[in-house]
């Protein structure tokens, strides 16, 4: 496959010099294009297997970055191109992907001087909460609806019942492994309780608001004074439940090792990025969070290790079908990891509560 014909379809300035992968995403294969105009570009060849309607996924960033874009404008901000992603669109269209042979592009402007961590201090979670939070503020009042990108993508009571189909489809056989009994005895009894947000969801208690839901550390660019310019990977942007973006964040953030580290027993939530990340998100978010939503961020803390953690199994126990994998246990390896996350959290549920109550 030829990256160089792809990205010459994109209205991009400048002759194509060189393209090379970028970054370490699950899900798409990304690549970043050096030219020998004033900018670079980001190429990514969007999972389509993952995201089936590349269309809509389009569509919804296309309105959530020019909705974010017109804020800053409106607000007389500087810099603007390197606080709000760019899609180019295909030459001679007003279209930002393109199939070609049953694989879909997209190409956005490359931030310049910016910088992604895999861990982040207290000072700079409590900037990612505040950006977060802003993030979710600036986009409550867009007109356009928003569709799933992946439905029910985190749905918990669905997320539950797809494991439920791997263990009985056992199509990869791994249902004989001791350890896989081991663990599905350890998830299940928490199952209920996680699917509380549904719940409350259902009895009219929680809205749904425009989230980013993939709110990992590495998906929020920095500048070099550790200012957040940024969030990126917008993919998920979509309705749901905050806990997702308080939760996701912590998730990576806030576990003392790598989601894939083999050493669970290492795996401690920290709770000095929890308090700093509570200080920022509730500094911009806490003007639209509903008490249902505030008294629940503990649980949101929770759920998504718990999530994540029943998602890596479901995918092991179905013979590794959804995220790369760089070894044959990969899975099953992150799945221990987050397990230990999720009991690390529950037991310090007390005094994640304490310190909401102090904001
Ligand atoms: C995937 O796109 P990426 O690799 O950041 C996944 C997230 C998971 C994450 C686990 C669309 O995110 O939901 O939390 O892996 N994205 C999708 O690392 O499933
Ligand atoms: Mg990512």
């Amino acid at each position: 496959m030829n990256l160089e014909s792809i990205a010459k379809r994109f209205a991009i300035e400048g002759e194509v010099k060189e393209i090379k992968p970028l970054g370490n995403g699950l899900i798409n294969d990304t690549y970043k294009i050096t030219t020998d105009g004033p900018k670079a570009y980001v190429l990514q060849r969007v999972n389509n297997a993952i995201f089936q309607d590349v269309d809509l996924l389009q569509r919804n960033i296309v309105a959530v970055t020019g909705h974010i874009r017109r804020k800053l404008e409106a607000a007389g901000e500087s810099d603007i191109d390197r606080k709000v992603l760019y899609f180019v669109p295909v030459k001679d269209s007003e279209r930002t992907w393109l199939c070609e042979d049953g694989k879909y592009w997209r190409i956005s402007v490359f931030i310049p001087d910016a910088y992604t961590y895999e861990t982040v201090d207290p000072k700079y979670s409590r900037f990612a909460g505040e950006a977060f939070g802003r993030f979710e503020a600036m986009l409550a009042d867009l007109q356009e609806p928003l569709g799933e990108t992946i439905p029910d993508f985190h749905n918990m009571e669905l997320r539950a019942r797809q494991l439920r189909e791997a263990v009985a489809a056992d199509a990869a056989g791994r249902m004989a492994e001791p350890e896989v009994r081991a663990i599905l005895d350890e998830l299940l009894p928490y199952e209920e309780e996680m699917c509380k947000a549904e719940r409350l969801h259902r009895e009219g208690k929680l809205p749904k608001r425009i989230c980013h839901c993939d709110t990992k550390v590495n998906n929020m660019l920095f500048d070099a004074s550790g200012q957040v310019l940024c969030v990126i990977d917008l993919d998920t942007v979509m309705p749901s439940f905050v806990f997702s973006d308080f939760g996701d964040f912590l998730r990576t953030a806030a576990n003392t090792v790598a989601e894939d580290d083999p050493a669970a027993d290492k795996v401690d939530f920290k709770m000095d990025i929890f308090e700093a990340f509570a200080q920022g998100y509730i500094k911009s978010a806490g003007v639209f969070l509903t008490p249902v939503e505030r008294e629940n961020l503990p649980y949101a803390a929770c759920l998504f290790p718990y999530m994540q953690a029943v998602r890596f199994f479901a995918d092991y126990i179905n013979g590794d079908t959804y995220y790369k994998i760089k070894y044959p246990e990969h899975n099953l390896v992150r799945t221990r990891n987050q397990v230990a996350l999720f009991k690390s959290a529950l037991s310090k549920v007390p005094q994640m509560k304490a310190i909401l109550d102090t904001l």
